[in-house]
């Protein structure tokens, strides 16, 4: 008999100790959601990094469920057999009556178990799942829509892979956590069938709320006026939402990633997040890197991005590389969604702020957004075949111009400077340098595009006429395609990207969490986001100066788009105008940040959902005490020692510097030593509320008030 387990999160830098109260033995945990072992979007990340943590505190009885996608088994998962009974015993069930269910282990950090199901193998059974839905709750799915039938086939069969599970017995007490409406039905079901398990239904964004925000509607002005019915309609998505709205009210616990979707979801699914809700997003830093390695790891990563930069502009490097910004934005190709449209104009307005005042520092911005191409195009292969051309001539030559240094010392002379270049090297050289001519601009986009003409980026790009000429100071490479460190023109995966970046740019109007400017900050990036995205108004909320940490806010909640736009000007005008050694400053301060990110933090979200469900659905076994443990409310992390009090001058919260001092890196390290003094440890004393009854009645663990 294993020994009961007793959650506990310790001394993880600044967070206070805490411990459960409870036994966990008697519950098993499923997790469910389309993203498991599958990369689409976000909540992949989410349950990725996750994983490790939800692995520690449930052991053996954690499992995640998703879909069975042959690419992703071969490369992610290593597949066993069943570890326990009674999972083995469903899983032989099911693929003894037409399915095919699999079992392994996710090879990612905390190794969690995975029960992945071939919904196109039981594809056998759409319709007459259909028909019973429709019967069930008039919720009719159109043939056509793939995604919805999938839906279909995944929910039912996560129903069942339920219902076999707890055909048997209670205890174990299962919980089931289902992710966005991809995995709503299996909910839906489990509460029509009356399954003895304690339901969640996370919400990451949802249906209506993305489709409205991408049209041209005022969406946060009118949120309570929307006829939901008929705008989900009108956009053909009547059955996904209806799906959704289902998961959402059926649920014991309904959770969204933040604050903002919480209202959100109030008014368009018509059902206000449970109390401990909004739930946000952690990230797993435990690889994070020491105080002083991070910034080495930031220049190498620029290195990096210089040569690609140097082969892109051949023939054009009329500026100064080491005066260079890289801004970047990324992410789900949602052009207004994302705010790519209002960085756009914003780097239009920067460009001609910088032309007027003689800067010599030259942005530039990448766009990493995937859209539709036909691979890489000619030009932009040929910038990097150039300039590896180029470092082989140079090579050469340094050989050549090595050799006769050599020969003129082995007879004891010095060299004739003058001779050591001959013909020869100058026709090489010359050669090389002819081949570096160009008639046309680098090009703004790395791909040929599939629909160019009416590319939202490309067309933005061509009305604010920024196309990489000579005299912009404002530089844009758009590259629709996510990041690999197997490309032949930008050999990064996105985190060595991120680190070589100077500031990330996420100006998005609809955004509930937003994991891009989070990684940022993980990573000591400084990083612009908006009071609309959930990330931005956790970090208002928990850091009194955002700005002096790197953490700019735009407002785009109550100042109309031109107004945002200035805003968002101004904060890139500003940050082109900090001296190296205030750039170094302000990334150590972000990259204090990280530990109110993590999930050992914030995974205390999630561990009371899970117990407001359990007391929800068994409350004679499970005592949930309604006050919010996770409430953060009042913590803030203090303005840096080191700024000015006023937040208008926290923008040069250092004092301006000289280019010597820039380069001065021991005087760097004192400041930031003196600096770190600054971190923060976030101590919020926490007891969870949520007592097992039974052991507590019995004493079992036990445990103590
Ligand atoms: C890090 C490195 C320094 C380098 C600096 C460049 O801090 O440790 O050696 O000088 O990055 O910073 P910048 O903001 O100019 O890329
Ligand atoms: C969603 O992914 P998205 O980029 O489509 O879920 C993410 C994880 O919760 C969230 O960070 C993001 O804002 C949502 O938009």
């Amino acid at each position: 008999m294993p020994l009961a387990r007793s959650l506990s999160v310790t001394s993880l830098s600044g967070l206070e100790e805490w411990d459960e109260e409870f036994d966990l033995e008697d519950a098993v945990l499923f997790e469910i959601a389309w993203e498991v072992a599958n990369k689409v979007g976000g909540i992949y990340t989410v349950i990725q990094t996750k994983a490790r943590l939800t692995a520690e505190e449930w052991g053996e009885n954690y499992f995640l469920v998703g879909p069975y996608v042959e690419s992703n088994v071969r490369t992610q998962v290593e597949l066993i057999e069943p570890t326990n009974p009674v999972l083995k015993r469903t899983i032989d069930k099911m693929n003894a009556s037409g399915c095919k269910v699999y079992f392994g282990r996710w090879l990612i950090e905390g190794s969690p178990y995975v029960v992945l199901i071939d919904v196109a193998f039981t594809a056998w059974s759409l319709d007459r799942w259909k028909s019973e839905l429709w019967e069930l709750c008039d919720i009719g799915v159109p043939w056509f829509d793939r995604e919805a039938n999938d839906a279909v086939l995944f929910g039912f069969l996560t129903a069942w892979l339920l219902g076999e599970q707890n055909k048997y017995k209670t205890p174990p007490y299962v919980v089931a956590h289902f992710h966005e409406w991809l995995a709503g039905l299996g909910l839906v079901l489990c509460r029509h069938r009356q399954l003895p398990v304690a339901t969640i239904f996370t919400t990451h964004a949802t249906l209506l709320g993305r489709y409205l925000c991408a049209g041209n509607v005022d969406f946060y002005n009118n949120l309570a006026e929307f006829n939901v019915d008929k705008e989900a309609g009108d956009r053909q998505i009547y059955h996904r939402y209806c799906l959704e709205r289902a998961a959402a009210h059926c649920a014991h616990v309904f959770t969204t990633v933040s604050q903002i979707t919480a209202i959100e979801a109030e008014h368009l699914l018509k059902r206000k997040p449970g109390k401990i809700s909004p739930m946000v997003t952690g990230i797993d830093h435990r690889q994070s890197v020491c105080f002083f390695t991070f910034q080495n790891l930031h220049a190498q990563s620029k290195n990096r991005i210089q040569e690609f930069v140097r082969g892109h502009f051949y023939g054009h490097l009329d500026f100064n590389l080491d005066k260079c910004l890289f801004l970047f934005i990324a992410g789900r190709y949602e052009f207004s969604n994302k705010g790519a449209d209002l960085f756009l104009e914003a780097l239009a307005r920067l460009n001609y702020l910088l032309r007027v005042n003689h800067s010599d520092v030259t942005v530039i911005a990448f766009f990493i957004m995937p859209a539709r191409t036909n691979n890489f195009n000619v030009e932009t292969l040929k910038g990097q075949a150039v300039r590896k051309q180029l470092w082989d001539t140079a090579q050469t030559v340094k050989e050549r111009f090595g050799k006769k240094l050599y020969e003129s010392l082995l007879v004891g002379q010095l060299p004739d400077v003058s001779k050591m270049l001959d013909k020869e090297d100058f026709t090489i050289m010359k050669r090389a340098i002819f081949a570096t001519q160009r008639q046309c601009q680098p090009p703004i986009c790395t791909h040929n595009m599939l629909e160019d003409s009416s590319d939202p980026i490309l067309n933005c790009v061509r009305r604010i006429g920024l196309f990489n000429s000579s005299a912009d100071r404002v530089k844009i490479i758009f590259h629709p395609e996510f990041l690999s460190s197997t490309s032949p023109l930008l050999p990064m995966d996105y985190e060595e990207f991120v680190r070589g970046c100077h500031l990330g740019v996420f100006p998005s109007y609809y955004e509930p969490w937003g994991y891009t400017p989070a990684e940022c900050t993980v990573m000591g990036i400084p990083s612009i986001s908006t009071n609309l995205s959930g990330f931005g108004c956790f970090m208002e909320e928990h850091i009194a100066d955002p700005t002096a940490y790197g953490i700019y806010i735009l407002d785009r909640r109550f100042r109309g788009v031109d107004e945002s736009c200035n805003q968002l000007t101004s904060f890139l005008f500003q940050f082109c105008k900090q001296s190296r050694r205030q750039r170094i400053i302000q990334r150590n301060r972000t990259e204090r940040l990280s530990d109110l990110l993590d999930w050992r933090y914030l995974g205390r979200y999630y561990i009371s959902a899970r117990h407001m469900a359990l007391a929800k659905a068994f409350p004679d076994t499970y005592l949930y005490e309604p006050h919010d443990p996770t409430s953060t409310t009042g913590f803030r992390y203090p303005r840096p020692a080191s700024v000015p009090p006023s937040p208008a001058l926290s923008r040069h919260s250092s004092p301006r510097h000289s280019e010597a001092e820039d380069n001065d890196e021991d005087e760097r390290y004192d400041e930031d030593l003196e600096a770190e003094k600054d971190r923060v440890n976030i101590r919020q004393p926490y007891s969870m509320p949520f007592k097992n009854k039974l052991s507590t009645a019995n004493g079992a663990n036990g445990s103590s008030d």
